[in-house]
């Protein structure tokens, strides 16, 4: 036998091409693509499926502590088995340092349940909420030394804003050491003002919280962290952009060369404010940044496709509707009290798949790309995870384009109970996926059931990507510094 097993007959999808092969897989390991390979030990008739890279979803908050204090609905095991289902293999969310924490005791302790669930790969982002000299120093560093090669920092929310002298310090120390630093941009005090300016109010319902985190509030944010950026010359990742001007910010930053990437997700091109209009249920919808309107729609529809947007994440940030998670104080909960996030992990591919590639806005080659390639480019996963080719491993998903399926919470894998897409007809279904050869979801012959063992994912370390590469064009007053021989150490 040639192979372990033989994907048969499918059209294997790249971010590249697409093409009729067959891909033979040893191990864990894609050994080779082409027309017409040799037998497998085993085999999976592809005919009239769809072979793509599984998805990687580098935004998503599992078994994680809100900034409010509230652990959200997912462990690392029922939020890896709902990325399965939904054709994802490899996640990246978050260890989230809180101002008190000490980091080393953070890590260890994501590290530790993250290995006893994941039933896919895994790597982690570093949340920073106090860099202080310890932490800038000494803490950040080992993290990068250890494959955790991206932080994110908060420019809104009491409990997690850094102020921009402190966002300087960790861009800084992202460009020392090698990261990339993503930045959640929303203007803290417009947010906040207004907030309490509704409560006073008695305006508590979950639609004022759209109201507060106005489209100017991202707006000002990222033109601000993208100024920061500049001084230290340093990539910066802007995730979940949900407005006309935030989109336009970042296009015109990478016009003049600045090197930012942005990042959208299902929940600012599938739902609107309109949504979180509907009492109390509203909750169920409330996300920070909120879903704006059809015009933002289409603004990140059109990022992505000129690549402004480079990533289509989740976001996933699971929170159910009860007193644990959305309604704290029960029918009395105001908006600012609720915990901020919706769920994503299993529909975004199978969203994107309908209203992208399905709606004729977009190719399944950027379809591909948009969520897993250049996740795996960006976040230094490549060329392991997001692509098929010889030495990748071998973590796939087949699609049916033609299934159909009626959005029901009832037959998602997640813990949050409920989802803001219910109701939705999707048509294309990741029927069979594979991580690292292993047959964990085949909707075919045991439909529902996680093939794969809890634990049996694996921690990624994650190599210096060229996305971290700064762009090499320092603004003039930087410039003059070095030209007069005092440059600017960081
Ligand atoms: N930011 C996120 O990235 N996810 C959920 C909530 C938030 O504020
Ligand atoms: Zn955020
Ligand atoms: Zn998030």
């Amino acid at each position: 036998m040639d192979f372990d097993l033989v994907i048969r007959g499918g059209t294997v999808v790249t971010a590249e091409r697409s093409i009729a092969a067959d891909v033979g897989i040893v191990g864990e390991t894609v050994r080779a693509v082409a027309a017409g390979l040799g037998p497998g030990q085993r085999e999976i008739d592809a005919d009239g499926l769809l072979v793509l890279p599984g998805g990687v979803d580098s935004h998503c908050h599992i078994e994680q502590v809100s900034s409010f204090g509230i652990l959200c609905a997912d462990d690392f095991h029922s939020a890896t088995v709902s990325a399965a289902f939904g054709g994802t293999t490899t996640v990246v969310p978050f260890c989230a340092q809180h101002r008190s924490d000490h980091i080393p005791e953070v890590l260890a302790d994501y590290h530790r349940r993250a290995a006893e669930k994941a039933v896919v790969d895994y790597g982690f982002h570093l949340i920073v909420a106090n860099p202080d000299a310890q932490t800038l120093a000494t803490d950040l560093p080992a993290a990068i030394d250890t494959g955790i090669r991206s932080f994110k920092i908060f420019m809104t929310y009491d409990r997690m804003r850094l102020h921009d002298e402190q966002i300087l310090d960790v861009l800084a120390t992202a460009r020392r050491h090698g990261a990339l630093t993503m930045v959640h941009a929303e203007n803290h005090g417009i947010i906040s003002w207004l907030g309490g300016r509704m409560v006073g109010q008695g305006n508590v319902a979950p639609r004022y919280h759209a109201v507060c985190h106005t489209r100017s509030s991202e707006a000002e944010a990222i033109q601000r962290v993208i100024a920061l950026a500049e001084v230290v010359d340093t990539p910066i990742l802007i995730v979940h952009v949900s407005t006309i001007e935030g989109v336009a910010a970042i296009r015109a930053a990478q016009a003049r060369g600045v090197k930012v990437f942005g990042e959208t997700c299902p929940q600012y091109l599938f739902l609107t404010a309109q949504d979180i209009d509907r009492g109390l249920e509203g909750a169920m919808f409330c996300c920070s940044p909120p879903p704006r309107d059809e015009a933002a729609q289409q603004a990140c529809w059109e990022g992505l496709k000129d690549g402004t947007l480079a990533v289509y994440s989740s976001d996933h940030a699971p929170y159910r509707y009860d007193a644990s998670g959305k309604l704290p104080k029960g029918e009395k909960t105001t908006f600012k009290e609720m915990a901020n996030g919706v769920p994503g992990l299993e529909l975004r591919l199978p969203l994107l798949f309908t209203y992208g590639v399905g709606a004729g806005r977009i190719s399944l080659n950027e379809f591909v790309a948009l969520t897993a390639t250049r996740h795996a480019r960006i976040y230094g996963l490549a060329p392991r995870k997001g692509g098929i080719a010889p030495g990748s491993d071998a973590d796939l998903a087949l699609w049916d384009p033609e299934r159909r399926v009626e959005v029901d919470a009832e037959l998602l894998h997640d813990n949050t109970g409920y989802t803001p897409y219910a109701g939705r007809s999707l048509k294309g279904w990741p029927v069979i996926v594979l991580s690292r050869g292993e047959v964990l979801v085949d909707q075919t012959r045991a439909p529902g059931q996680m093939l794969g063992r809890r634990g049996r994912g694996r921690f990624l370390a994650r190599e210096r990507s060229d996305a971290l590469q700064p762009a090499g064009r320092p603004i003039d007053e930087i410039a003059r510094l070095a030209a007069w021989g005092t440059p600017l150490v960081l």
